[in-house]
């Protein structure tokens, strides 16, 4: 029997054992609901898609930096370490010395691994700050695009909102109408960045709907609010929710029923609001009538739920989803007057929340002791760009963008590196993502595992899982430290990140290196990264074990900040002593900053903005493409649980039985979806959980790109990545955040060939050396 560990991941903390048949995973006792996606480790140590040596793009090898196509399916040459630091050392010096360091992305967005020390992002881009003295990054993220620029010119800052404002805690007492836009999955707060030691949310969900709790989701999608809450659903019509929200808002107005008094109190910009709703800009009052005939949700209905708003103790709650489209924006300042109207923000478990539930790290209590964070280092490169801008930034260099009002230029890119993330997973139009990353001269990948970001690259360096090496796992709003205790030995010769750019850094220099290791090894910093943990605990006068106790007993718990409404309670409490941190210090209906900038798709205040590719002729049916029910993205998607959910061993299609019953599909029929962006193959499940008009194809899976065919589409995904489908079209000029939530498609039965799948493939391996090269 070998040594059992403890350990931590995004998706909940577990004890690793070697069983017979390959790894034996437990979930941590203290987790009251614990996730199936901690399964999907089973198997993944030693699985064939392993990156297991450092690896060169045979055409980069031979002849150098470049332009060129990098294609899925191209062959690489394995090489040493030695050999690999040596030609990234020399691609470093070129790049340093030619272009600098706004020719460097390190942006590498990503979800990585939950450690804190081996924590991918921050380990690279300490790197680049040590080795370039910087890097263009990239700002805002995939989750909240919109909203995270947004909010703090509307109410405040966006994690301080959905993170300490309304808690469970104070739901669970307090609330008696939950009206969630989006939905408040367990599937997805299964999920915290950093960890999390225990699932709460579906108990709290049921404890409220046991004393009487009502709950409202607003979603194309039934279960996105688990069944036993006994939820009204309101089947709306994909990014129509603004107009729902205006409607709701003008019953408010028109009944007499808006909380006058808060809204001259706390917000400003109320005024405009109203005439908007009234139609009297352009023309036409936002009636519950007018509402209908767009979300699909009847004007009785509309009216009503208005009325119980004010009636009740109401929490609005906006998940992540509802921004990640186009006009995202809007969803969320309009759900914020909503709330506004109803005059309960700041009040305990009521008013106004964002992106509860979409996490396991909302609406909790925040950690009053620091948790282990590496440096990142001083990043002395001034430019940077909206995270999901990464394509058009790579195709235009040079041209001008807008972001927040700011006018910016995107950089000329040459050397791209990226560790802990997949944007063959994340990013929108696979196949402009493909061709932008043609333009650069050198892509550098730090993976585990050969995605297809990983065969996209110039150079790989393979990297171990984290149950091969020591770390900790926390996360500021969990209150439990898990020591994240080393299984194993890394497979082949992968190694953490911190050891592979440190290999980097050696061959740079002993100035490149001393800099970026401070002269510690990985275990020493673990030691060092503590220190200023048991320094808060013993100053607190709580148990503060030393690094060796700590490491022995595998976790500590954490003392948090007393639950409280945080900065919106305040605010109520006393406006002028703790104002917003908005410009006029209140809430803002309408925004002057934001209508100064004079943008048409974000005028000043909430309004509603069609999508502009809806349904058509063509494409007459409505995506939704979101976060996957069983793995964490794209993560471990060979893994069992992830395998368990596919149909026909490639992604689930969800469909209405009347839809289905139209387009002649049965349960596991396999499907071609497709549009003006490309085509994947999914596997058919029909279902009455998704409305009609809408096919749901989650996120996730890996990126197969094969010839099509039928040879019509522009890229063909054989496994069913729902990117080739999504546009790559910005959120807005204002945050041009991610809006690859919902897309429009054509749905056929597939009686063509089925290729193989070779997603999880390795790709080939040539022997090649740099000389005796002739091309
Ligand atoms: N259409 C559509 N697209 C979306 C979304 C959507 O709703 N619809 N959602 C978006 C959202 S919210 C997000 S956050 C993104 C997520 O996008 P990503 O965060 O890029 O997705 P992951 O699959 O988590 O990628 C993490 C990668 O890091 C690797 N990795 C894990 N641990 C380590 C490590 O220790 N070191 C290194 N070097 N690598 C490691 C994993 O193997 C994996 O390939 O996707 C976005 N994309
Ligand atoms: N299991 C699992 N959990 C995760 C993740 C994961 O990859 N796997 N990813 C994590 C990350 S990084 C993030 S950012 C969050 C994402 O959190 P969210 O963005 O909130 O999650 P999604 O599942 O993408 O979307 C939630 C639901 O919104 C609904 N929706 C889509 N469009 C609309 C619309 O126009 N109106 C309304 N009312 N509803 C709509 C869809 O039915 C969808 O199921 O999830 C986190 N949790
Ligand atoms: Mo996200």
């Amino acid at each position: 029997m070998t040594r059992k560990v403890i350990h931590s991941s995004h998706w909940g903390a577990y004890y690793a054992r070697q069983g017979k048949d390959g790894l034996d995973i437990t979930p941590h006792e203290g987790d009251r609901a614990p996730s199936e996606i901690l399964q999907n480790m089973r198997g993944a140590l030693d699985h064939p898609a392993r990156v297991l040596r450092p690896a060169v793009r045979q055409s980069w090898l031979r002849r150098g930096p470049g332009p060129r196509d990098r294609a899925i399916g191209d062959p690489f040459v394995e090489v040493s370490w030695d050999t690999a630091a040596s030609l990234l050392a020399d691609e470093v010096r070129r790049v340093r010395s030619a272009h600098g360091p706004e020719a460097v992305y390190g942006g590498s967005y990503g979800w990585a691994s939950a450690g804190r020390f081996h924590h991918a992002q921050s380990q690279v881009h300490r790197f680049l700050n040590t080795a370039f003295g910087g890097y263009v990054s990239g700002v805002a993220s995939y989750s909240a695009g919109a909203s995270a620029p947004l909010l703090p010119r509307l109410i405040g800052n966006y994690t301080e909102i959905s993170r300490n404002t309304v808690s469970w805690k104070h739901i669970e007492a307090e609330t008696e109408l939950f009206l969630s836009f989006g939905g408040l999955p367990p599937r997805n707060s299964a999920i915290g960045n950093g960890g999390v030691s225990d699932h709460i949310e579906h108990d709290m969900m049921r404890r409220i709907a046991a004393r009487g709790g009502v709950f409202h989701l607003v979603s194309p999608i039934r279960d996105d609010i688990p069944d036993d809450i006994g939820a009204t659903w309101h089947a709306i019509r994909p990014g129509t929710d603004t107009a729902l929200m205006l409607a709701m808002a003008y019953v408010l107005q028109d009944e007499g029923l808006a909380d006058t008094a808060f809204l001259k109190d706390y917000c400003v910009g109320y005024e405009r609001f109203r005439s908007s709703l009234l139609g009297n800009a352009d023309g036409g009052p936002r009636t519950p009538v007018w509402a209908e005939t767009i979300t699909g949700i009847p004007a009785d209905t509309i009216a009503t739920l208005a009325r119980d708003l004010v009636r009740k103790r109401t929490l609005i709650s906006v998940a992540h989803a509802l921004q990640r489209a186009e006009f995202g924006e809007q969803p969320v300042w309009a759900a914020l007057a909503l709330a506004a109207m109803v005059g309960q923000i700041g009040l305990k478990g009521r008013g106004f929340t964002y992106a509860l539930g979409s996490l396991a790290h909302t609406g909790r209590q925040r950690v009053s002791v620091p948790i282990p964070v590496l440096s990142q280092g001083i990043n002395r490169c001034a430019a940077f760009i909206p995270v999901a801008a990464i394509s058009e930034m790579l195709l235009n260099p040079g041209a001008p963008f807008r972001f927040m009002g700011q006018k910016q230029t995107y950089p000329d890119i040459r050397l791209l590196w990226w560790a802990g993330g997949n944007p063959f997973h994340h990013h929108q139009e696979l196949h402009r993502l493909s061709r932008a990353i043609g333009r650069v001269d050198t892509f550098v990948v730090q993976e585990q595992v050969w995605t297809a970001t990983a065969k996209s690259a110039d150079i790989v360096l393979p990297i171990s899982f984290s149950l091969e090496r020591d770390d900790f796992g926390a996360t500021r709003n969990d209150p439990r430290l898990f020591a994240m205790q080393r299984l194993c030995a890394p497979s082949g010769e992968a190694r953490s990140d911190y050891d592979a750019l440190s290999a980097v850094a050696a061959a740079l220099g002993p100035d490149e290196h001393a800099a970026f290791t401070e002269g510690r090894s990985a275990a020493d910093w673990l030691r060092h990264l503590y220190e200023p943990t048991r320094v808060a605990l013993e100053a607190m006068g709580l148990d503060a074990p030393d690094f060796d106790r700590f490491w022995q007993d595998g976790w500590i718990d954490l003392p948090c900040h007393p639950d409280s409404g945080g900065f919106l309670e305040a605010f109520r409490n006393d406006p002028q002593e703790h104002p917003l941190g908005t410009p006029s210090g209140k809430i803002e209906i309408h925004s002057r900053e934001i209508a100064g900038y004079g943008l048409d798709d974000v005028p000043g205040l909430p309004v509603w903005r069609p999508h502009r590719r809806p349904p058509n002729a063509d494409y007459p049916l409505f995506l939704i493409a979101n976060a996957p029910e069983s793995k964490l993205h794209s993560q471990l998607d060979f893994g069992p649980t992830s395998t368990a959910a596919k149909v026909a061993g490639r992604e689930r299609l969800r469909l209405n039985s009347v839809d289905a019953a139209r387009l002649g599909l049965r349960d596991g029929d396999m499907a071609r979806v497709e549009n003006e962006c490309g085509a994947c193959l999914a596997g058919v499940q029909i279902t009455d959980l998704v409305r009609d008009g809408v096919v749901h194809l989650q996120t996730g899976a890996w990126f197969d790109p094969q010839p099509d065919p039928e040879g019509a589409a522009r890229v063909f995904c054989a496994h069913g990545n729902a990117n080739v489908l999504t546009h790559d079209k910005g959120t807005s000029q204002l945050t041009h955040g991610c809006s690859g939530q919902i897309g429009r498609v054509n749905v056929r039965k597939w009686t063509g060939p089925i290729p193989r799948l070779r997603a999880f493939d390795p790709p080939p391996f040539v022997s090649d050396s740099p000389e005796g090269s002739a091309s």
